[in-house]
């Protein structure tokens, strides 16, 4: 039997949450290698492009988090056959890898210089962003972002969203995705509702 391990950030989010779920969609088994992030200064030098998520197959590296979600994916029925509709799945895993650039360059400031830059986000990329899905979401045909059914994209936005109404984000209004694109909260409740997911989070409870 293959082996898998996922190694991340003890965090339920981020980039790895969306090939968790979708390893126990799949019904496979996986090591969940949850890290500190001092434990991750002691081996980011030993990862290849020295960052997280990697998966481990039978004991080889692989990295880059929208190419795993797509691999597992595929393995628990949560990525489309049909190329257009990939297609569309893959511009929203993209968009938010772009997206999750934007807010990372934030951490690590402070005071003053943090909310001036959270602002300029706010006012910025993450309304282009959250506008830009928002019509991703329409052209799925508002419910899912591709072949009309829960995919990899839905996951990794669902993250996203959830994240951005959570107030961890410090000057994100919580209330941003509401008033920018109300039809991704609405999304981010049809997805949090579906069995599969409502499943992935019972094992974390
Ligand atoms: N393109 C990579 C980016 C991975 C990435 O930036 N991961 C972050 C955590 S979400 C990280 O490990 N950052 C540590 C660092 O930059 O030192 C992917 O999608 O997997």
């Amino acid at each position: 039997m293959t082996s898998y391990r996922l190694t991340y950030f003890d965090i339920d989010g981020g980039r790895a949450e969306p090939i968790r779920i979708a390893f126990h969609a799949a019904g496979l088994e996986f090591e969940d290698n949850r890290i500190s992030f001092a434990e991750f200064g002691k081996m980011r030098e030993s990862t290849r492009f020295r960052c997280v998520p990697v998966l481990e197959i039978d004991g080889g590296a692989v990295t880059q988090s929208n190419a795993l979600s797509r691999y597992v994916g595929k393995m628990a029925g949560l990525y489309p056959d049909d190329d257009l509709q990939a297609l569309y799945c893959d511009e929203v895993l993209g968009a938010l890898e772009d997206v999750s650039h934007f807010i990372v360059r934030t951490f690590g400031l402070e005071g003053e210089e943090l909310r001036l830059a959270r602002e300029k986000l706010v006012n910025g990329w993450l309304s282009i962003f959250l506008r830009g899905l928002s019509e991703l979401l329409a052209r799925g045909g508002g419910e899912y972002f591709a072949d009309n059914r829960l995919t990899v994209a839905d996951l990794k936005v669902f993250c996203l969203t959830r994240w951005l109404c959570s107030g961890t984000l410090d000057h994100v209004p919580t209330d941003l995705v509401q008033r920018l694109a109300p039809d991704l909260v609405e999304h981010q409740q049809r997805i949090q509702s579906d069995p599969r997911v409502i499943a992935y989070y019972a094992t974390r409870s």
